[in-house]
């Protein structure tokens, strides 16, 4: 596929300083389809000199002037919509339906949004005798995985562009080739030189020396919780900002008097949406003891809804995980469950295509809260289904994890959905089946992370306050 051989840096695809490589690999194939540069802190430096150096400027450039040119680069987007999705299905492996509809769909919404908000936004307010400003951070370090490559990416750029913030992204390894089409199309979008600066790497090379360069005044980081407590000491010693949006464990709890057959077959699609590669995926699901064997029978039943196979096929709904280490991951805690006692109900170890890094929809029964499969991250197609007698072990189940990122509660009325919810230790919560909105704050409590993303939330990380007495 088509890829750049240099960084976008200060408005110009310039040579890396070095000469190590990173291959892209497709995980439906195994086959290599490009390679990027292996950026680095030589890299790193340059990118985040020509992001200070931008600053000023685009800090005093007017919010509705900046607002225009989010809506510029959200214009893009949409010209460039199809070939974003092919390039996302070839380095991701997502069916490319998926693709369009939700990998580039969402992160154009995610730039409709921030062009609406930096326009609107109250960046001065007068309280009392003193007028508070929101002033830009500065230079943010964004530091991306592979699971969403263009959201995870426009989730960060678009509130740093609308706050005024100057960008040098880090994207993951797997997904280089998407987030230099992103380049291209800021590029395209006329941000002025230096705004927005990629520098693709390794995350122990490039996204630590981006993470620890004394120029950057903000991380966002969006990874794994192992990392993201590097970047947060990181953070710490220098006292500079930090977000940080991590993994999940998220409980679908569905109460009695919920239609059961509208929650299970909706919290299956949830979790093999991606292949599970989800940060908030519905991973646990929660059923009342009474309705326990009729909700394992129907989800059993629901995964022969998710096909495998070419992600360009249109038939295909389960697309590979991205790679062999989270290939070798994800059957690692399926063979943890069968270990521990858990009853496999559907999938399991048998590799459904002889190429290509896939992995069979995959449930299991009879989990019980202190396994594995209920306690890790598994990010993958597979779902572990626990019983509970009453409400209160419920929510003793749901809250029983070091995660609290997504969440979804199904019961007869929204009141008690609601009622649940709120004692739910988690940052956000779908109720009877309520959808994304992409201006909902979005971002974890425990150790799912800090900070919140979209919407006004998402704005506030990339801003600091000033107040003027009078
Ligand atoms: O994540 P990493 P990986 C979880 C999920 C998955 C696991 C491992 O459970 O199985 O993490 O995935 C960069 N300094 N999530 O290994 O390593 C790296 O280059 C600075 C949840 O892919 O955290 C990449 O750009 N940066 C999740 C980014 O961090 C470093 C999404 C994420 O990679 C670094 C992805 C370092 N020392 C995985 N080491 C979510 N929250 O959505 C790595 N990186």
């Amino acid at each position: 596929m088509k890829a750049h051989d240099g960084m976008y840096i200060g408005g110009e695809w310039r040579p890396a300083a070095g000469s190590g490589r990173i291959e892209v690999v497709n995980p439906a194939d195994e086959q290599v389809i490009g390679g990027v540069p292996a950026g680095t802190a030589e890299d790193v430096d340059a990118a985040v000199r020509a992001a200070r150096a931008a600053f000023p400027g685009w800090a005093a450039t007017p919010p509705a002037e900046r607002a225009a040119l989010i809506g510029a680069l959200r214009d893009v987007l949409v010209a460039r919509k199809a070939e974003i999705a092919e390039t996302i299905t070839a380095e991701l492996g997502s069916p490319l339906g998926f693709a369009e509809a939700v990998h580039v769909g969402s992160p154009i919404a995610v730039a409709s949004s921030y062009a609406e908000l930096a326009a609107s936004y109250a960046f001065e307010e007068r309280i009392g005798n003193s007028t508070v400003f929101q002033e830009p951070v500065g230079v943010v370090g964004a530091i991306t995985p592979w699971n969403y490559p263009l959201h995870q990416v426009v989730a960060k750029v678009a509130p740093a562009l609308a706050a005024g913030c100057t960008i040098v992204l880090k994207p993951a390894e797997d997904t280089p080739l998407t987030a230099q089409l992103f380049a291209e199309a800021v590029h395209e979008a006329g941000i002025p030189a230096g705004v927005f600066n990629l520098v693709t790497g390794t995350g122990p090379v490039a996204g630590q020396a981006l993470a620890e360069h004394e120029g950057v005044d903000l991380v966002s980081f969006t990874g794994s919780t192992a990392v993201g407590k590097k970047i947060g000491a990181i953070a710490g010693a220098a006292v500079k900002r930090v977000a940080l949006e991590l993994g999940g464990k998220s409980a679908n709890v569905i109460l009695p008097g919920a239609d059961l057959a509208k929650a299970v077959a909706a919290g299956v699609g949830h979790v093999m949406n991606n292949t599970g590669q989800s940060c908030n995926a519905l991973t646990r699901m929660l059923v009342h003891r009474d309705q326990y064997e009729e909700a394992v029978t129907l989800a059993a039943a629901a995964v022969a809804k998710y096909p495998s196979g070419d992600p360009r096929d249109p038939g295909t709904r389960l697309g590979p995980v991205v790679n062999a280490t989270q290939r070798d991951r994800v059957r690692g805690y399926i063979a943890k469950g069968v270990e521990e006692g858990a009853r496999l109900v559907a999938g399991g170890l048998d590799a459904p295509h002889e190429r290509g890094y896939f992995i069979a929809p995959t449930v299991f029964a009879d989990v019980t809260p202190d396994m594995t499969i209920a306690q890790e991250e598994i990010f993958g197609p597979v779902l572990a289904i626990l019983p509970y007698e009453d409400e209160d072990e419920a929510l003793r189940i749901a809250n029983g994890t070091v995660y609290g990122l997504g969440g979804a509660v199904w019961a007869a009325d929204a009141e008690t959905a609601v009622a649940f919810a709120r004692r739910m230790d988690t940052g956000q919560v779908d109720i009877n089946g309520g959808r994304f909105n992409v201006l909902a704050p979005f971002g974890g409590y425990k150790q799912s992370g800090v900070g919140r993303e979209l919407g006004p939330h998402g704005l506030g990380e990339y801003l600091q306050t000033k107040s003027l007495q009078f």
